[in-house]
């Protein structure tokens, strides 16, 4: 696997230091946040640089934003190295692997699926949610029929061998802790523009590693994990569920937008409404990703350590984001 943090050209946004980017027609301070030109995808954690790489190539052969959203995650849902994206995600309590996805189109189009078992594209299924039944999301074993109907080979429920491991070291104590920045905080959020200025995004997860059975996080929940409006910009999350959802962040980001902040402001406060609204905060990681119409980009975090991946003409690599706390 490549490692999470160990990527190339890395740059550091919203901590109020900017270092020299590679790409001078970039330029980006701590409130403003980067520009790049159209089309342009952005994706969570280092695993997106894969993604977009994909998505890049989908919108290289004239295909659609909300295809190359799509066919980007689907790279990390097949990734056998990630523990927290796909059937090789880390199982919930009783040791079953659940997945949450979502969909959303600038036009206010989406889909959503969640605790949906042996599925192996729940992003694709929930796209199927979007533009072929009149709901927005299904769940479980109602989620699980609608796949079968539309053909998806349903696998077999056996954990990976990476995620057998840790299952059963972990049973050892049982103890449920969601940690800040270990691997079960690589949720992949994915959200792009054409070069018309067509929007769209994509979040796909296993969700926080040892939960509930029929725990839910934030990902397939549209205006807390994603949320994308063309007439503003697109956010997506990463990060403990339940504190994203209870601030409805990725709406909250775009309503900011709307309201005349730039990505990067929006997404710090969205992180300060956070905190304010959950208790525990230093257990507590959250990180949000967001981009305007005018191809503007910010990202922040609770803790330090959450990163994106950004890919646009002229430029791909990673960037480090800001966060509220600084160690
Ligand atoms: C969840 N937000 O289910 C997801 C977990 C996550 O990076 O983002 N991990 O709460």
């Amino acid at each position: 696997m490549q490692g999470r943090r160990k990527f190339l050209k890395k740059t550091v946004i919203g901590a109020g230091v900017a270092l020299p980017l590679a790409f001078t027609e970039n330029s980006f301070g701590r409130s403003s946040g980067i520009k790049g030109p159209k089309p342009l995808v952005l994706s969570t954690w280092d695993h997106g640089m894969a993604a977009n790489e994909r998505a890049w190539e989908v919108l290289s052969s004239g295909r659609s934003i909300v295809d190359a959203v799509e066919e980007g995650v689907k790279v990390t849902e097949n990734d056998l190295d990630n523990l927290s994206v796909g059937l090789q995600g880390l199982p919930d309590r009783e040791g079953i692997t659940t997945l949450d996805a979502s969909i959303m189109k600038g036009d206010g189009s989406c889909g959503a699926v969640a605790f949906v078992r042996q599925v192996k594209h729940p992003i694709s299924l929930a796209r199927l949610v979007m533009e072929k039944t009149p709901h927005v999301m299904i769940v479980g074993e109602g989620a699980r029929q609608f796949a079968l109907a539309e053909g998806f080979p349903l696998e077999e429920e056996v954990l990976s061998e990476k995620a057998d491991r840790a299952y059963r070291e972990w049973k050892k104590t049982s103890e449920y802790k969601p940690v800040i920045n270990i691997e079960n905080h690589d949720t992949i959020g994915m959200i792009g523009m054409d070069d018309q200025g067509r929007m769209a995004g994509s979040c796909t997860t296993s969700g926080l590693a040892y939960k509930m059975h029929g725990r839910v996080g934030d990902s397939p929940i549209i205006g807390a994990g994603l949320f994308v409006d063309d007439e503003v910009g697109a956010a997506t999350a990463t990060g403990l569920g339940e504190s994203i959802i209870r601030i409805s962040g990725s709406f909250l980001i775009v309503e900011l937008m709307r309201q005349g902040r730039s990505p990067q402001e929006a997404c710090e406060e969205a992180v300060r409404r956070l905190i304010a609204k959950n208790k525990d905060i230093e257990n507590i990681q959250a990180g949000f990703l967001a981009l305007n119409k005018d191809g503007e980009f910010g990202a922040y975090a609770v803790h330090p350590g959450f990163n994106f991946a950004r890919h646009h003409p002229g430029m791909k690599g990673m960037v480090d984001s800001g966060s509220y706390f600084k160690k």
